[in-house]
């Protein structure tokens, strides 16, 4: 059996579009999300898991369960339902109600200040594509800073990559768009500057606290020893893992990055100019960030593809039906030999192992890791109150011993929060696809622990992953 150190810190994550529920209330302002799910008519983030009101009861859960710390993120449009200008108070207000609540259970709020959820006057106006955005943005963040004097922990975004893909390349999110290369590119190193200049402007400000970036870092092992699977897996790293932590770490693109890129905004006939001084902020910004979260939850294994970009994402859970194969980079086959979730996501603990000795390697002033995200999205069954998750047990613990093995190995990870605390909204994939420690009656908004929330205590108590 192996173990974890005994300062590692054990969370849960949320964020505030898949908990809170309450999209029209208390002031908020909307996001783009409230209108594409209305249109698309599937579900709705109403109720989600009510957070706005039942945040008291799930951070005694907390408490109760031993969960040190909670991953959570606060919704923009709370702030400023305009995403610059007025403040509404009574979401200043909200917040500190929660943060109040949880010193008094002795959880730790981890906050993200974006999490996919740009208020709409400025997503309808170009999002980060817009650099008068970066300006709000920036703005927003340090409004933050200087108001949430209880929070420690500030994580500028949440998921760079998957917000500019699902938004340009996949367009699984709103606005829709595919296979647009250009502004896939643009949309991940703006938001990479956006992050450096709120970076740079916590530290210069000497506010309390420390500050990172959470990434969704996803391995890509080549489908076989050619060179031409060896190249498209390559390629889809440089866009997917390289880019960011190149720009977070280096505060610029390697040369090897950059061919890389270059290669396939051509083979997409286009191309992006970055503005040179970007890289002074990010420069300075690189040196700077206390740690890094990671989101990790699947591997790919890549071929060469040479056809028209072609996908169907799996938003139902009906497994075997996931396709993706892009222009210019590659395909990511299914792997039959692989255990997978019914959603297609390939189950593979060795990936987050590989990735995290990577980045020690690679990126020597990476400081310390929070794996901020990592869990199994299931269809749990619910019987008189009882949810046997053994699937998700077992996952977990994949998961876990190869954290240990990377602590081993001189890896600095200092804590873990499982996606997620309670089942929460999934973005485009509704409410059947869970992943809570608590499940959640979404009629009844009752919490129910899960099998797995009595193991995470365990573990959390003797730090042994059993
Ligand atoms: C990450 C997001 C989370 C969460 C999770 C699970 O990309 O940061 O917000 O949604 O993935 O994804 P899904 O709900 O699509 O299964």
């Amino acid at each position: 059996m192996r173990n974890l150190p005994k300062d590692f810190i054990m969370g849960g994550a949320t964020a505030a579009y898949q908990a809170e529920g309450a999209t029209m209330e208390g002031g908020k302002g909307p996001v783009a999300w409230d209108e594409f799910l209305i249109e698309k008519g599937r579900y709705t983030a109403e109720p989600a898991s009510d957070f706005y009101h039942q945040f008291p009861i799930d951070l005694e859960l907390c408490e109760k369960f031993k969960i040190d710390s909670i991953r959570m993120s606060i919704a923009w449009s709370r702030i400023f339902p305009n995403g610059f200008g007025e403040v509404n108070q009574e979401g200043v207000d909200y917040y500190h109600s929660v943060f109040a609540e949880c010193r008094k259970r002795n959880v730790m709020p981890f906050v993200t200040i974006h999490h996919f959820d740009t208020p709409k006057t400025l997503f309808d106006n170009g999002d980060f594509l817009n650099r008068e955005n970066v300006e709000h943005f920036v703005n927003f963040a340090k409004f933050c800073f200087e108001e949430f004097t209880e929070v420690h922990y500030w994580s500028t975004f949440n998921e760079i990559y998957p917000v500019a893909t699902n938004q340009y390349l996949t367009g699984a999110f709103p606005p829709e768009i595919q296979f647009d290369l250009k502004k896939t590119v643009t949309c991940l190193h703006n938001m990479m500057w956006a992050h450096a200049r709120a970076v740079n402007i916590f530290k210069e400000n000497n506010y309390e606290g420390e500050i990172g970036v959470v990434h969704s870092l996803e391995p890509k092992y080549p489908a076989s020893d050619s060179p031409e699977d060896l190249h498209a897996a390559m390629l889809d790293d440089a866009l997917s893992v390289k880019f960011l932590l190149d720009a977070t770490y280096l505060g610029y693109y390697s040369n090897s990055t950059m061919d890389a890129i270059t290669e396939i905004l051509e083979a997409n006939e286009t191309s992006v100019e970055f503005d040179e001084n970007d890289f002074i902020e990010m420069k300075k910004a690189a040196t700077r960030n206390d740690y890094l979260g990671i989101n990790n939850y699947h591997s790919h294994w890549v071929k060469e593809y040479k056809g028209e970009s072609t996908l169907h994402y799996n938003t139902t859970g009906k497994k075997g039906t996931q396709v993706y194969k892009i222009k210019g980079i590659g395909e990511r086959i299914k792997r039959d030999d692989l255990p997978k979730t019914d959603w297609d996501w390939i189950i593979y603990p060795e990936g987050l192992y590989d990735l995290l000795v990577r980045i020690k390697q690679d990126y020597p002033n990476y400081n310390k890791i929070y794996i901020t995200e990592n869990g199994m999205g299931y269809k749990d069954h619910f019987e008189e109150g009882i949810i046997m998750d053994e699937p998700r047990i077992d996952y977990l613990r994949g998961y876990f011993n190869s954290i240990s093995r990377a602590i081993e190995d001189g890896v600095n990870v200092k804590g873990y929060f499982i996606w997620s605390l309670m089942d929460v909204f999934s973005w485009v994939n509704g409410y059947n696809k869970r992943y809570g420690l608590f499940y959640v009656d979404f009629e009844t908004q009752k919490r129910y622990p899960k099998e797995s929330a009595y193991w995470y205590k365990l573990v959390s108590e003797t730090k042994t992953i059993i």
